[in-house]
């Protein structure tokens, strides 16, 4: 019976994602190139021949050099179709000795590679610019060793998340980690963006979870930094320099991971509130609360909630309110989990602080509120062409940058939104317009760079640099901090060739 589920589940699957595809690669042809829209010079890298389709069609056999223009494509074009290169050759390898095989040849032939993972990531740096090969990591996808005592899991930097996820429960582990985009995201692209997530309150960032891992510089030397030790103060942690690089410095092609049991008991509270003030008073009143337990605190606004609402027919569970706030907790011992959420619920509704709110352990309508969460990014899709900004900015202040846009772009914006991880004092404002339009552009940028950088917010808390924001990059790192990010580089590749026109202004 279970197979009989998994299989109708997996068959529902595969055909909505043929739709996705479908849909996808209409709305990627309409795309302009990114060196046409932002106007980019190619770097002075080689041009593919066939004597180095040779070689690799040698290394790897025909079938893991891509060079149909269409299966290309998928590779050439992000996930929200802001940005579209043009490559004409995806490699597949399986091992970091072949990754290293490619990286040393094409150091020495001069060219470029863009390092891709499951091609998820939001500003532009998982697609090449010009002609990069793309370096895809998805056939490294084995899981190494999980060590159920320790929680010391190493995999290949192409495992899926989720894949990997629902692996370590059969241990009693989770990754620390979990994001909506977890059914496609690869480990080394979510080690390489130094991904938050939806819980990173409570398991921390990858720069603390991440034990070791293994890469390969762009001379194709593999640097072994696999230890899977919770401490070893042996000198540089040089694993540091790959987390949040971006595919700029070496291709993570190993990561060991320090995993946490996996909860006995989950809770989530779905809450309605009518002023920003009152969500920071809950989300004061959680961490006191909550405490040990709490897991997850996100904001949604209503206007977030509505395009989940209209473009998904999702239905929100409470009465409506301009905020919605996600909670959840994981903890050993269920009843005691939800005395605690009941009790803090009763008072946060009796001091009129909550407005309404339904509380779930069930785990099917526990994955329907999430769903409302995690679908946000890809129902502003529907809309049409969406800005998308991901900053840090504290607390206090944290949602007046939505307000001020709101106002700002009155009529000429279909959705200004904000949604994300108060928790991390992280917002996502997102704008979406019906199509891309420069005048509208212009209103946005850089002012909400600049409203950030005076906030004393950071320009990206989570999805990095990439091609989008990296002239941006001054308004979160001084002119010293970005003198010796370029000396790394220079350091580290030479000649440039990882992920060109990437992170660096
Ligand atoms: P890719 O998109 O393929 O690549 C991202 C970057 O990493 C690129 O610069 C690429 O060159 C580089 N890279 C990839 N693999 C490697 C490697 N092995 N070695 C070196 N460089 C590499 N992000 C968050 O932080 N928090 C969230 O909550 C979150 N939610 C999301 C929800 C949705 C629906 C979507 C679409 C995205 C979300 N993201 C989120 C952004 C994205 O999922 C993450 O950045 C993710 O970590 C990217 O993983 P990936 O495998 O798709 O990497
Ligand atoms: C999230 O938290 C992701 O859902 C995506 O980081 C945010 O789409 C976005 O702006
Ligand atoms: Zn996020």
């Amino acid at each position: 019976m279970q197979q009989i589920l998994q299989r109708a589940s997996s068959t529902a699957r595969t055909s909505r994602t043929l739709i996705i595809q479908q849909v996808q690669r209409l709305l990627s042809t309409q795309l302009e190139f990114t060196k046409d829209r932002y106007n980019i010079d190619r770097g002075k890298f080689g041009t593919l021949d066939d004597t180095h389709y040779g070689y690799f069609e040698d290394l790897l056999g025909k079938d893991r050099v891509i060079r149909d223009p269409e299966e290309c494509e998928a590779y050439n074009v992000d996930w929200v179709k802001n940005v579209k290169g043009m490559s004409k050759c995806i490699l597949k390898p399986k091992t970091t000795h072949e990754v290293s095989a490619i990286l040393k040849f094409c150091n020495t032939h001069n060219l470029a590679v863009c390092p891709q993972g499951g091609n998820t990531g939001l500003v532009g740096g998982s697609v090449p610019v010009f002609d990069e090969i793309v370096l895809s990591t998805t056939l490294m996808n084995q899981i190494i060793s999980v060590d159920d005592i320790s929680g010391a899991v190493v995999c290949q930097s192409g495992c899926i998340l989720e894949t990997l996820d629902s692996h370590l429960a059969k241990y009693d582990l989770m990754v620390p980690l979990d994001l909506g985009a977890k059914a496609s995201c690869n480990i080394g692209g979510n080690v390489s963006t130094n991904a938050g997530g939806l819980r990173l309150l409570r398991y921390g960032n990858l720069h603390g979870s991440v034990l070791g891992l293994e890469a390969v510089k762009a001379d194709g030397d593999v640097v072994d930094c696999l230890s899977t030790l919770r401490k070893d103060n042996t000198g540089y942690h040089l694993k540091h320099m790959f987390i949040g690089s971006e595919g700029t410095l070496g291709v993570v092609t190993k990561v060991a991971l320090q995993c946490p049991t996996r909860p006995k008991a989950t809770n989530v509270a779905f809450l309605g509130t009518n002023s920003f003030q009152n969500v920071l008073k809950t989300f004061r009143k959680s961490k006191h609360s909550l405490s040990e337990v709490l897991s997850s605190f996100e904001l949604i606004d209503a206007q977030s909630l509505n395009v989940v609402t209209k473009h998904f027919g999702k239905q929100c569970p409470i009465s409506q309110h301009p905020f919605y706030i996600l909670i959840e907790t994981h903890g050993s011992n269920a009843t005691h989990d939800e005395e605690k959420l009941h009790s803090f619920l009763a008072e946060t509704m009796s001091d009129g602080v909550v407005l309404d709110g339904t509380v779930s352990s069930d785990p099917s309508k526990i994955a329907d509120i999430w769903q409302l969460r995690e679908t946000i990014t890809a129902a502003l899709q529907h809309d049409g062409y969406v800005f998308k900004y991901d900053f840090s900015i504290p607390i206090k202040t944290f949602y007046s940058i939505v307000e001020i846009m709101r106002e700002r772009l009155g009529e000429s914006a279909v959705t200004v939104c904000g949604y994300g991880h108060i928790g991390d004092s992280n917002l996502h404002l997102n704008i979406t317009l019906k199509e891309y339009s420069e005048e509208v552009h212009g209103k946005i940028e850089p002012f909400v760079y600049q409203y950030t950088s005076q906030m004393r917010g950071s320009v990206s808390a989570e999805h990095g640099i990439g091609f989008r924001k990296s002239k941006y990059l001054q308004y979160s790192k001084s002119a010293s901090a970005i003198g010796l990010m370029k000396s790394l580089k220079q350091m580290m590749d030479p000649k440039g060739i990882l992920n060109p026109y990437k992170v660096l202004p």
